[in-house]
């Protein structure tokens, strides 16, 4: 017997849980502008996402998958794409969305079962939300062939859930990826828990970025909390695929503080210590210690920003609530050139149950 293949999976992380930089740390944990703009960002998607909660809980609001301790993740990855990039999103990385342009009200529209939510202002070459699990993956695959066929200088970046990486489908995009060496960029986030399912009862591998080498493609793991480590990472990975090195997994190891969903009450399958625990390695936290240490951040400007993202928030909320009402020939629409008939008859009935309620 004699060993034919080694791997190794390394782990990049920059930022430590106490705001710690390492003296390896690329050029962007000086860079202030950038790291204040991003850090901007994750406070406003924050509180975004507490508005949203509120919302669903007041009736204003349908299911809600929050994105509460991604935000490191989400903004990091949205910050490290083009703009000529095209993103394949699950159903929560808003972060992602918002750096790229989308507006938070068209992400209020679409959990209020509005599908002009979809119809994005900005990025519109980007995907629609993704909720059947790992399907995102094959659309992420299949554009970046797409860019490759047509000689495009760009990439696709698709997430996915810890426990999206347990499907076919999975595995499937990055075998065709790493054949053809498409212009892919695949970012796990792996926050622990698929709904009620740990980590440990869903797979019995080590790290999921090893999920890599059968398909014959880098793979990496970084800290998901630490926004510094996930930018350089991800931006590493989508300037190699941008000029033809092909794809590449990160996984990207964070941790969901929220329930899954506002239809979950997690508090009934998992610990509150671990909860606790994990409140420790906030991305937020970390980063603001960071700014404080380079003498640009304060309580004050704390306060200022807080401010300035609640009006946003509360604007982009009445945006939300102050839009006509869609009609329910919307549901219809775009399904088929000549609905079938049974899809007539349930448009009809949607046409005199509208006029009731
Ligand atoms: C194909 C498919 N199977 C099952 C579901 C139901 N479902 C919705 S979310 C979810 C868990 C996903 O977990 P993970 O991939 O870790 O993503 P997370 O929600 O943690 O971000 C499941 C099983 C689905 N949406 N699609
Ligand atoms: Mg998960």
């Amino acid at each position: 017997m004699k060993t034919v293949a080694e791997f190794e999976i390394k782990y990049c992380q920059f930022l430590d849980a106490e705001g710690n930089i390492a003296s390896s740390a690329p050029e962007l944990a000086r860079d202030t502008a950038e790291l204040l703009k991003m850090y901007r960002l994750m406070t406003l998607v924050r509180m975004f996402d507490a508005k949203a909660i509120n919302l669903q809980r007041t009736g204003k609001l349908g299911t809600y998958a929050s994105c509460l301790g991604h935000e490191a993740t989400h903004v990091g990855v949205g910050a490290a794409k083009h703009p000529d990039d095209v993103l394949a999103p699950v159903y929560r990385e808003y972060g992602a969305q918002l750096w790229r342009g989308v507006k938070m009200s068209k992400i209020l529209l679409y959990w209020g079962g509005d599908e002009r939510g979809n119809d994005f202002n900005a990025a519109r070459q980007d995907f629609a939300w993704c909720v059947p699990i790992a399907s995102q993956m094959a659309h992420g695959a299949g554009v970046a062939m797409a860019m490759k066929m047509r000689g495009e200088p760009s990439c696709s970046v698709t997430f996915i859930g810890d426990g999206g990486t347990s499907e076919g489908a999975f595995y499937e995009a990055l075998n065709i990826a790493g054949a053809r060496e498409l212009p892919a960029v695949f970012v796990i986030v792996n926050n622990k828990w698929a709904i009620s399912v740990p980590i440990e009862s869903q797979t019995a591998t080590r790290t999921l970025a090893q999920k890599a080498i059968a398909a014959g493609i880098p793979g990496v793991q970084v800290d998901g909390n630490d926004i510094i480590a996930v930018r350089h990472t991800v931006g590493e990975a989508v300037t190699r695929a941008r000029r033809g090195g092909g794809p590449t997994l990160i996984e990207a190891v964070t941790y969901r503080l929220s329930d899954h969903t506002t239809a979950d009450d997690a508090s009934r399958y998992r610990n509150v210590s671990e909860v606790q625990e994990a409140w420790r390695r906030e991305p937020l936290s970390r980063i603001r210690a960071h700014l404080t240490k380079l003498h640009v951040w304060d309580e004050a400007r704390e306060e200022m920003l807080k401010a300035e993202c609640a009006r946003e928030v509360d604007a982009a909320v009445d945006e939300y609530l102050s839009a006509d009402k869609q009609s329910t020939d919307a549901m219809f629409d775009h399904l088929f050139a000549r609905p079938p008939n049974s899809l007539r008859e349930q448009r009809e009935m949607a046409r005199r149950y509208a006029g009731r309620h």
